[in-house]
Order: structure tokens, then C-alpha cells, then sequence
């Protein structure tokens, strides 16, 4: 199979290119317009014979249309993707993640494309701490931030396209990813190189948000196997059980690298800042059959945390901007 990536030279889709070639014999061409969030980086050492690169934006028309032409099936990453960006400068999370859907959605509907969705499940809003309740298919759309809204935006086109023009689609909400390639504006990534060059991690409010992680190549998995197996025009929520709060997290940081677990900041806290997200994935277990590899969140974590120290190269060139951006903000 010939597959559209686009997105792949960000953190999700970059992991999702490497899954692929090692676990299946499907061919790969990224589309990427790498803005800040992308790099090429992250697809070195990848068989040429297997992974194309193609440098241009989703809301580039023709030549989305073009590549649709010679591809199997489409799946979606591009995005912008970080909600602290979102509060700063809406704009282009209006341009990439409406506009640029729709601009696939159309070239699906030309060249009559199997298209797979990836979003998010910041478009469902937040939870009580103490509320039993998860997420689940039906849960009512009621995003909070520039970003989540333009990402429940374009859930929205996607299902319109499916069912006033049948095109073959399938969507999938994922909870918080980690793991290697994550840009360093991002939590986890932020505050394991933050102490590498001895900066003192940056904590949000009281940390007692919840996150649901999981790891991106257990992300990937289930999204290959929605590719394969999923119903057209269905929606399937991907986690791994992996519900921790922040304050938790940064201390486990802390402690897997040798430091004090309180040697971190308070800093002020995200506006409209989403109290808690949790997945329910068993529609996705029961009727496809996954289940995520990665159950133990520590080692995963220690190993995210080695791929850090030992890919600086990777990651050194973005971390000053990302610190000049968040002093700014007092964050
Ligand atoms: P990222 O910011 O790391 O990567 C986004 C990629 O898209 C970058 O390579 C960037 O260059 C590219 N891109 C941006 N605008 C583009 C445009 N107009 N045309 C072409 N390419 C463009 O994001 P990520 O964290 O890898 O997220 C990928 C997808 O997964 C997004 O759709 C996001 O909403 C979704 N998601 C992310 C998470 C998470 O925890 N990070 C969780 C659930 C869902
Ligand atoms: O320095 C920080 N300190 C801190 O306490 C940063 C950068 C974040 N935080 C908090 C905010 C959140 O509660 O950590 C939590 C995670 O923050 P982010 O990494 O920015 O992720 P989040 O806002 O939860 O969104 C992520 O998961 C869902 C992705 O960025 C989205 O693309 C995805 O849709």
C-alpha cells in the first residue's frame, strides 16, 4: 500500500513513518510544510525505497490533489498542536487545522481516497477530578482552547464529508502522547531538558491537572490497525489507562534523573487550563482487538528520558526560543 503521511516529520507522524516501516511493507510519502514543529531530523536513517519526502502545506490545493492521485490512503497528522501557542496567536491553527482539512477532505472526495483522521481528545473538554466518568465515542463535543476548538472543528468537517459525500473515513481521538521527537515546548520533553541544562522545571498552577499518556508508538499501533480493520465513518478513542497528574510527573522526572523530586517551580497557570481528560478505549480493544505494548508508564518515561541525553543535537537548536517564549509569559 502507498500511503500519505502528512504531518510526518512532527512528533506523532514521525513515530507513526518509523512504526510503519518496521512493522509493515507499505510505502510512505510525507507532506510536511515543516514549520517550527517539524524536522527532518526525525526521519533520518529511514530506507529511501520506503519513505518519500514532499516539503509543502495541506492548504496547498493542487498540490494535495496531486499526490492524492498516486496514494492509497491518506492518514492525517498535520496540525498546529500546542494549546499554549493557540493563546498567543490563533491564526494558524485556524488556517492549518480548519482550512487544511478541508482541503483534504476535498482532494479525498476527488480521488476517492481512504482518508484516516488523527485528533484529539481535547475536543471533548475537561472532567472533574473526582468524576468516575472517561471519555467515550458519544461524549459531547466542548473544546475550551483556540486549539482544541479548531481540532473539534475539523472532526466536524470530517464527519460531514463522510456523510453528505461518503467519503471513506475513519477518525481517531488519542489521549496525551510521550516519547522520542516530542518538540520541546511540550510538558514532558520541556522539563527533561530543562534539567539537563540545569533549569529548574516549570510546574503550571498546582499541578494538579490529570493527563491520560500514552506512548506514541502504542498511538501509531492503533492507528494502523484502525487503517486496517476500522469502519468507515466510525470514531474510535485511543488510550492506555495512563491517568497521572502533573505535579506526579514532574516529580517522577526528577527522580528518574537522580535529582530532588521538589526541585521544581510553580509558574503561573495556562488560561482556561483543562482540569482533567480520561479515555475510555474499549471500542477500539473489544471490536479491533488492540492493546497498547507500553503498560508500564515509568520505563517508558526512563526511556524517553535516556533518548533526551543522548539526541541533544536533535532538540538543542529549538530550546532557547521555546524558553524565551514561555519567560515572556512568566511560564
Ligand atoms: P507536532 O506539532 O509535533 O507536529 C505537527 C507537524 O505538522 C509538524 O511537522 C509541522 O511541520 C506539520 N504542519 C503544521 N502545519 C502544516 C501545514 N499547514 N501543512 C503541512 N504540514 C504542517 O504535533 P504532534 O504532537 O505530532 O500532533 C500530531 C497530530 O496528533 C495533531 O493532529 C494533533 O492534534 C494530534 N494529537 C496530538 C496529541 C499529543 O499528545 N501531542 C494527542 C492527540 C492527538
Ligand atoms: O511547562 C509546562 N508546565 C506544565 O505544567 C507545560 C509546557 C505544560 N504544563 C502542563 C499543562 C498540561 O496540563 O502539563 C500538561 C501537558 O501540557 P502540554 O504538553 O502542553 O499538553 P496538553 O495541553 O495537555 O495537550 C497535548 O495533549 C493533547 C498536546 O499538546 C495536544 O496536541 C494534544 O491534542
Amino acid at each position: 500500500m502507498k500511503l500519505l503521511v502528512t504531518g510526518g516529520a512532527g512528533f506523532i507522524g514521525s513515530n507513526f513513518v518509523h512504526h510503519v516501516v518496521e512493522h509493515t511493507d507499505h510505502r510512505v510519502t510525507v507532506l510536511d510544510a515543516l514549520t517550527y514543529a517539524g524536522n527532518r531530523a526525525s526521519l533520518a536513517g529511514l530506507p529511501a525505497d520506503r519513505v518519500a519526502f514532499v516539503h509543502g502545506d495541506i492548504t496547498d490545493a493542487a498540490l494535495v490533489d496531486g499526490l492524492f492521485a498516486e496514494t492509497d490512503a491518506v492518514v492525517h497528522y498535520a496540525a498546529e498542536s500546542h494549546n499554549d501557542n493557540s493563546l498567543d496567536d490563533p491564526r494558524p491553527f485556524l488556517e492549518t487545522n480548519i482550512v487544511g482539512t478541508y482541503t483534504l477532505l476535498e482532494a479525498a472526495r476527488r480521488r476517492d481516497v481512504r482518508f484516516h483522521h488523527i485528533s484529539t481528545d481535547e475536543v471533548y473538554g475537561d472532567l472533574e477530578l473526582d468524576d468516575p466518568a472517561r471519555f467515550t465515542e458519544t461524549t459531547p463535543y466542548n473544546p475550551s482552547s483556540p486549539y482544541s476548538s479548531t481540532k473539534a472543528g475539523s472532526d466536524l468537517l470530517v464527519r460531514a464529508w463522510v456523510r453528505s459525500f461518503g467519503v471513506q473515513v475513519t477518525i481517531s481521538n488519542c489521549s496525551n502522547n510521550y516519547g522520542p521527537y516530542q518538540h520541546v515546548e511540550k510538558f514532558i520533553p520541556r522539563q527533561i531538558t530543562n534539567i539537563i541544562r540545569g533549569i529548574r522545571p516549570r510546574l503550571y498552577g498546582a499541578g494538579q491537572n490529570v493527563r491520560d499518556w500514552i506512548h506514541a508508538d502504542d498511538h501509531s499501533s492503533a492507528v494502523l490497525t484502525i487503517l486496517e480493520k476500522g469502519r468507515i465513518g466510525e470514531t474510535y478513542l485511543i488510550g492506555a489507562d495512563g491517568e497521572r497528574n502533573n505535579k506526579h510527573v514532574v516529580e517522577l522526572i526528577l527522580s528518574l534523573m537522580g535529582q530532588d523530586p521538589d526541585a521544581y517551580d510553580h509558574v503561573a497557570d495556562r488560561a482556561g487550563h483543562d482540569l482533567r481528560y480520561a479515555i475510555d478505549s474499549s471500542k477500539l480493544r473489544t471490536e479491533l482487538g488492540w492493546e497498547p505494548q507500553f503498560a508500564d508508564f515509568e520505563a517508558g518515561l526512563a526511556a524517553t528520558i535516556d533518548w533526551y541525553r543522548e539526541n541533544e543535537s536533535w532538540w538543542a537548536p529549538a530550546k532557547d526560543a521555546t524558553e524565551a517564549f514561555y519567560a515572556r509569559k512568566g511560564q
